[in-house]
């Protein structure tokens, strides 16, 4: 297996151009393992979407994103954590390189969602991250887990890690504001800015109970 731990390229790109089509071919391969897994747990999200709209007074999901990690910051996160770079090692320690994010109405929603999806038989759920029970000191909430799916290739079947991120449109109109603050100071958020930030976390949480509450005197306790 090819390493870049002590070579000067620097991206992972290079790498692949430089050792040639078989490198190219085995990491376009790797990469691909990881986009089957995101279409099939969409297409799960999917189903329970639809066959819950059917039967309910509203949707559990707003939108969905996907994204596939780029080599580049596959290449990024790997010398960030200290990860050789090879594909079984990437393979072992990185496991956000299929990520889907889930956007719900309700709070309730998201627990709805982990539930349906841990229930099922071929989906491992190998951690949970509950930064809504337990928020993050900035104020981010978000339910994430790392779920593992089979996906089937041609020669073998192989169990991929999928990073799930399930929050309100809340929480993730808060995580989305905070992110452009944090790149634009480059980590280093002034501290009044930190604060009026757990302030507006604080609101978002506010207005998630509230509109659970507003919810459930119009249309009755949620029964999902
Ligand atoms: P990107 O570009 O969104 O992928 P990990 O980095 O996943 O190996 P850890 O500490 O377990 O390690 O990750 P954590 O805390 O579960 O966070 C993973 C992802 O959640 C982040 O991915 C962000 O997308 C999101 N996230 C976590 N904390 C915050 C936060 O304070 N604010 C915002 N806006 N998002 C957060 P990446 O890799 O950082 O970036």
């Amino acid at each position: 297996m090819t390493t870049v731990d002590d070579n000067p390229i620097n991206g992972l790109i290079d790498l692949v151009e430089a050792s040639g089509d078989v490198m190219t071919r085995e990491l376009a391969r790797f990469r691909m393992r990881y986009k089957f897994a995101i279409d099939e747990v969409s297409t799960k999200i999917a189903i329970l979407r639809e066959e819950f709209e059917h039967t309910h007074d509203h949707s559990p999901i707003e939108h969905v994103r996907t994204r596939l990690k780029s080599p580049e910051s596959l290449l990024a996160k790997a010398r960030k954590i200290g990860c050789p770079l090879t594909l079984e090692a990437l393979e072992q320690q990185i496991r956000d390189i299929a990520g889907i994010r889930v956007v719900c109405p309700f709070v309730s929603d998201v627990y709805w969602i982990m539930e349906m999806l841990g229930s099922q038989s071929d989906v491992d759920v190998v951690e949970v991250e509950d930064y809504i029970a337990e928020p993050k000191a900035n104020g981010y909430r978000s339910l994430h887990l790392i779920i593992k799916v089979p996906v089937y290739l041609s020669d073998r079947a192989v169990d991929v890690p999928v990073e799930l991120q399930i929050r309100t449109i809340a929480m993730d109109f808060w995580a989305s504001v905070e992110h452009s603050i944090y790149y634009k100071y480059d980590g280093t958020v002034p501290s009044t800015l930190r604060d009026e930030l757990g302030a507006a976390a604080r609101t978002a949480a506010d207005l998630d109970a509230t509109m659970a509450r507003l919810r459930s005197e119009v249309h009755g306790p949620v029964l999902h």
